[in-house]
């Protein structure tokens, strides 16, 4: 069986090292926030597949030949010429800090129904992956979230939500209304500090009380990301706090689904609270360490690599 199923958006990736503005070269790739889940969990050696729709252009051919080049499986994913295949500009302002820039509306994956997402589901993989994202590109793309968490729960397979909320794309408001709905169904949840109320019940209104109301939910596992601050994991049982690994900054995107990549790998592979929350801190690490959204993301056996790096131990 398939270990994690996931499915979104993938677009076109251009990287200035420049003002955008200014001209100059760009680097072409592609970026999703779950085609990147996807495929660092296929360098850790996990089965993964990634369903979505490309556009019918050369863009969209550039994403299913990576993520095949990558091993993640896409024969669930296919061309839609209703719309192009999406485009992320990333351009490096000052110090850290990415501007992103989409050209998304009306692209193919904005067309996604959840009869495009529910074949990937049978049979019912070991987990299914959904991010925030999904649901703010349109009606379909909600209602495939829906279904596909309903019909993954119903078949007793794990969902992974990451809240990721891109507020490019949605408010904080409507955000929450889409997402406190599916909690329920809901085994993981990882979440920046900031994000938990988008998921939690309205009711709880410290970081405490929305832990407790996601577990009381029936949530197995809440997770919260602090991005240099470290994470904790919380089930009824325990809550584990774990610092982040200390590396040099080279990009922040994408370092919270390397670190998503760490966790369901470390759960995949029956390793405890804290051993989970060890591996998502250092895929995250391998992500913030390296340019690019999953260029730099570790193999199993280079997992071991940042403790051999002067200066990267644990914070
Ligand atoms: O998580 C990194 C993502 O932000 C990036 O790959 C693009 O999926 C993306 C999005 O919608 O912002």
């Amino acid at each position: 069986a398939t270990d994690v199923v996931v499915f979104g958006e993938t677009m076109a990736a251009l990287r200035a090292h420049d003002p955008i503005r200014l001209g100059g070269t760009m680097g072409l790739s592609v970026a999703g926030a779950e085609s990147n889940v996807a495929i660092g969990l296929a360098r850790l050696g996990h089965r993964v597949s990634w369903t979505g729709l490309v556009g019918d252009d050369e863009t969209g051919q550039l994403v299913l030949r990576t993520l095949r080049a990558e091993g993640v499986d896409v024969t669930n994913a296919r061309v839609d010429g209703r719309g192009p295949t999406g485009l992320i500009l990333f351009e490096r302002r000052v110090g850290d800090l990415t501007r992103v820039i989409y050209h998304r509306a009306g692209s193919a994956a904005s067309f996604l129904e959840p009869s495009d997402v529910l074949p990937a589901l049978t049979p019912p993989p070991r987990t299914l992956h959904v991010t925030g994202i999904t649901p703010a590109l349109g009606p379909g793309p909600a209602a495939a979230v829906r279904a596909a968490v309903g019909a993954a729960a119903e078949a007793g397979a794990p969902v992974c939500l990451d809240v990721n909320h891109r507020a490019r794309l949605w408010d904080r408001g409507t955000a929450a209304e889409v997402l406190r709905p599916l909690a329920a169904s809901l085994s993981v949840v990882v979440a920046s500090d900031d994000e938990l109320e988008l998921v939690a019940p309205a009711s709880a209104t410290t970081e405490r009380d929305r832990v407790t109301a996601l577990l009381d939910l029936g949530v197995g596992e809440v997770v919260v990301k602090r991005g240099a601050d470290g994470a904790s994991a919380h089930t009824a049982e325990q809550s584990v706090d774990v610092p982040a690994r200390r590396v040099r900054v080279t990009d922040l995107v994408g370092a919270g689904d390397a670190f998503v990549a760490g966790y369901l790998s470390g759960r995949l592979d029956g390793l405890d609270l804290a051993g989970r929350l060890d591996r998502a801190v250092t895929t995250g690490a391998f992500a913030v360490a390296s340019p690019g959204d999953w260029e730099g993301l570790p193999t199993r056996a280079e997992l071991a690599l940042l403790d051999t790096l002067p200066g990267s131990t644990l914070r």
